[in-house]
């Protein structure tokens, strides 16, 4: 390929001087885990099978609505954006797909997009429609979504919003995809403004009617958010709303936890485990968090919190209580960095939070849950927490022909100064995640 980190012997060349460093401290690593009766191999390989997409929106430079600060070499396009995420997976080996937004992601040709990302070794994920802000250059869209879009109080703004849902999945049947996520940011600025239940009901109305045009293989993911754009009311501002909507859906209809949409302080790991219980859990979208809906990098503020998501998780899998397997997605804004670098390293944290969960001793922890122990029950998870597994993800990604050392190969690869050269300067200026 003509992108260098996509290109295998390329990566083999920087590995080579670091695999010897890399195999002696994964031998060093498993031998202590052996003596935890942990098979690092067997850990090692499920690590390797693990992934997360990439958000299309999140490889060019976000913003706030204050301003963007955009870099050089930003992705101009949809094509664009599939090899910035094609970098990204042949550097991690762990994010084989791209969840694409529309219409922010403007396809002339389907087919040939997904041409395009085969051809660099990516696919499609989760589709996400947008009706939370207008589409002036839409022809599809004519109607204001300034107050609300799913849950208007007008039918015939509902219609259009029904109808890009719709366009939404008959775009990624064309890519290939299995799900749509519909996050709206319906809601209210002033007590009165909105009746609760009624705008529920019209929601709930609305979104059975793109259900009924989702094919049988698909799944409709609920993303709720506490608030923003709406600061008083939100109309899936909870879990609770989310769950009591996916379930007067149907089915196909499940519930979406993107971590920064919560209320300070809330336990989501528990959250989790409530949705697994009730069979509902879509699937994720990671980012990390300090105030609000920051959508900073995944574990760059709070590593421990994403590691006790994912203990959740092997629990439940364990168990044998997962139905389906969760759709991971990382959805963040890289307003600092550079968003390649940012989505590399986020890519990492997860897949490390996922390794670390992997080590906790579920049988010495449920003992001690059961005798009530609660120093001790809580030393089994700082233990798996602490360990580090650097050398197991290096080896998952060595073994797949990825880079052991994935933002420093992608920086000596030059990538981004030669996306300068042949990619237009995008403005700077407030507001958007576009
Ligand atoms: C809303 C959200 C949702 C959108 C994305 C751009 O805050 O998390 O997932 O689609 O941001
Ligand atoms: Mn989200
Ligand atoms: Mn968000």
């Amino acid at each position: 390929s003509h992108i260098r980190p996509v290109d295998r012997d390329y990566r083999a060349g920087l590995n080579r001087p670091l695999e010897a460093e890399a195999a002696r401290d994964y031998e060093f690593l498993g031998e202590k885990l052996a003596r935890r009766d942990i098979d690092i191999e067997q850990v090692t390989a499920q690590v390797a099978r693990f992934s997360v997409a990439v958000p299309s929106w999140g490889t060019g430079t976000g913003g706030t609505r204050f301003a963007r600060f955009p870099g050089d070499g930003e992705p101009a396009s949809v094509f664009d954006r599939i090899e910035d995420c094609a970098v990204i997976n042949s550097l991690t080996g762990a994010t084989p797909t791209i969840s694409p937004h529309f219409p922010w992601d403007e396809v002339p040709d389907y087919a040939a997009l997904r041409a395009h990302a085969e051809a660099l070794g990516v696919g499609f994920d989760a589709v996400n429609s947008n009706t939370f802000q207008d589409h002036p250059a839409h022809a599809a869209h004519p109607l204001s979504y300034k107050f609300g879009s799913l849950s208007h109080t007008d039918p015939a703004v509902r219609a259009q919003a029904i109808a890009h849902n719709i366009d939404c999945i008959r775009a990624g049947e064309a890519l290939g995809s299995k799900a749509l996520t519909i996050w709206i940011g319906d809601g209210s600025n002033f007590p009165g403004q909105s009746h609760f239940g009624q705008a529920f009901e019209r929601y709930i109305a609305s979104v059975q009617q793109v259900a009924a045009s989702l094919p049988p293989d698909w799944t409709l993911f609920l993303e709720h958010k506490i608030h923003e754009p709406a600061f008083y009311s939100t109309v899936i501002q909870d879990w609770g709303s989310s769950l009591l909507a996916a379930q007067a859906v149907g089915p196909q209809a499940r519930c979406l936890v993107d971590l920064g949409h919560h209320a300070p302080n809330v336990n989501i790991e528990m959250i989790v485990a409530r949705l697994i219980h009730a069979g509902k859990l879509a699937g994720f979208h990671f980012n990390d968090s300090k105030y609000g809906d920051d959508d900073l990098d995944a574990g760059a503020i709070d590593p421990f919190r994403l590691f006790l998501v994912f203990h959740e998780l092997v629990d439940a899998e364990r168990a044998g209580r997962l139905d389906v397997a969760p759709a991971y997605m990382i959805d963040q804004s890289h307003n600092v960095t550079d968003p390649i670098e940012s989505l590399i390293s986020s890519a990492i944290e997860i897949q490390r939070a996922y390794a670390q969960a992997l080590l906790v001793d579920r049988m010495a922890l449920s003992e001690y849950q059961e005798g009530n122990d609660a120093m001790m029950a809580n030393q089994v998870l700082k233990r798996a927490f602490t360990t580090d597994v650097a050398p197991i993800l290096a080896t998952a990604r060595f073994r797949k022909g990825a880079a052991i050392e994935p933002l420093a190969a992608y920086r000596a690869s030059g990538y981004r100064q030669a996306c300068a050269g042949r990619r237009p300067k995008r403005a700077g200026g407030g507001g958007g995640i576009v």
